[in-house]
This record gives C-alpha cells, structure tokens and sequence, in this order.
C-alpha cells in the first residue's frame, strides 16, 4: 500500500491524530484568541525583546523550587531579565512553533552561565512546549518562538546566542536607573517618564506591560536587521503611574 492509499479507518487514525497535535499546540500556547499563527510558514515582520522584571513577577511566587530564580534569597535577579526574543507580524499577530526542533540543552552548554543569569526562569514548574509536552523555560521560548525566529538568527545556539547580545547591548535596567528610576516599594513613577527615558537613549518607543500597576515587562522592538523601531502602539495596560517594586524574597522552599 503506497502511503496515499489509506484504508478508512487508517484514515480516521491520521485525521484524529493531526487534529491532536493541533489541540495540543494551542493548548502548549495558551492563547485561542487567533492572534497566534501555529505552525506560521508567512515570515514575521520584526522582533520583539520582551524583557520581564523580576520584583513585579517574584511577588507572586508562593512555592520555592530549584529552577525558580526569584528562590535565589539575595542571588535573585534584580535588574529586566530576558523572557523571550519574539518574531511579530505588523498585524498584532504573531507565528509559534514553526518547527519541529526540540530543545537540546547540549547545543547551549557553553551559553549556561549567562542564560541562567539574565534569562533565568522566574517559576517553578515546567512549561509547555509545541511538540514535546512539558520542558524548562529555554525549551519553551525556542520551540515557540526560536523556531520562527530561524530564517533570521539560525539554529538553537545562534537563536540564544543573539538574544544575549541584543540585551546586552540595550541596558534598560541601566538607562532607567540613569533617569532616577530605581526599585522601589513605596514610589510610583509616572509611565511618561519611563518611556521618555527609554526613548531618549535609545531613541524608539518601548511597550510597557504592567500587573496590578506594577512594572511587570518591558518590550523593545527591532528590524529584522536588529535595527531598533517602535513597538506597535497599543492600549498600555500601564496606569498613568506605576510602582517598580524592589526584589522581596518569597515563597516556602519545597525542594
Ligand atoms: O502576552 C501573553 C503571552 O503571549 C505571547 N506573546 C505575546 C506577545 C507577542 O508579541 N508574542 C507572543 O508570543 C507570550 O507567550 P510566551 O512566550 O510567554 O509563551 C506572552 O507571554
């Protein structure tokens, strides 16, 4: 039997079996608001640095793991950490898991030190991946987003490698604390003047997202050439003045 002649039952199993697969992805992805394009082969259109800080999410942390940065007591990261190098579409939308390439911790050995620095994982827990169920942090952000990224920054090494040097080379942590902004839990800071500071260094517009009024990621966006552009404007999810709240440790050691 050629594969293109299947029985109907054989037929029945195939069908079942890609609609799994499907349902599995959204699932992996969290998102069925049709702004994720599963399995995108159209090329985004920019990348988007979204970098998370650490005070705002470390606060809700209430269980302590191993793999849990916010659990390292005075090691905790206290400056925007990586959350992802996203590939975006113009439109708001934007492409996960393009290919089947699971994650291989080995291709990255050399890279360890400074991922677990400024790319830590700030939950316990394993996410979801596209393809292989359940994975770290790193395995999560290439198969969904590393894997689109591809026809720009390459392979899983080149993917992480490039996401490093682009944070390294913009300091947001560095340019706010220039402008006066520092970790605080008592000062709220006016959202204007965040911006403002990003936009006089670095002249472009970030994305600000908060949580509760509080600071919880910054965006930065780039040509696919990794030239800085606007990011998309959009109803901020900011207060008029938001709070950057200092590192407190949390959570009960359960390790
Ligand atoms: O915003 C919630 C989650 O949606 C994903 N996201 C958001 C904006 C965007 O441009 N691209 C994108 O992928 C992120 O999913 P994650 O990488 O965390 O799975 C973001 O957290």
């Amino acid at each position: 039997m050629t594969p293109l002649s299947l029985s109907p039952v054989r037929l029945l199993v195939v069908v079942l079996a890609i609609t799994a697969s499907f349902c599995k992805i959204e699932e992996a992805d969290g998102r069925r608001d049709g702004r994720v394009v599963i399995g995108a082969q159209r090329e985004f259109d920019y990348f988007n640095l979204a970098l998370q800080w650490p005070g705002t999410v470390c606060r809700r942390t209430r269980y302590c793991c191993s793999s849990n940065a916010c659990c390292r007591g005075s090691n905790s990261p206290t400056e925007f950490t990586i959350h992802g190098l996203w590939p975006d579409y113009n439109d708001g939308t934007w492409p996960a898991c393009c290919k089947r390439s699971n994650f291989d911790e080995k291709e990255i050995s050399t890279l360890l030190g400074a991922l677990e620095k400024y790319w830590p994982s700030l939950s316990c827990g394993s996410s979801s991946t596209c393809y292989s169920g359940k994975g770290s942090f790193w395995a999560h952000e290439w198969e969904k987003h590393g894997t689109c990224s591809s026809p720009v920054t390459g392979d899983e090494y080149s993917y992480f490698l490039t996401t490093l040097n682009v944070y390294f080379k913009y300091n947001v942590t560095k340019v706010l604390n220039e402008a006066g902004y520092f970790p605080s839990n008592t000062e709220k800071y006016p959202r204007g003047g965040i911006v403002s500071a990003i936009q006089n260094a670095f002249h472009t517009t970030p994305k600000l997202v908060c949580s509760k009024g509080a600071v919880e990621e910054l965006h930065l966006c780039f040509y696919k050439d990794f030239k800085l552009r606007d990011c998309a404007a959009s109803k901020s999810s900011c207060p008029k003045y938001v709070s950057l709240p200092a590192y407190s440790s949390r959570g009960r050691a359960s390790w």
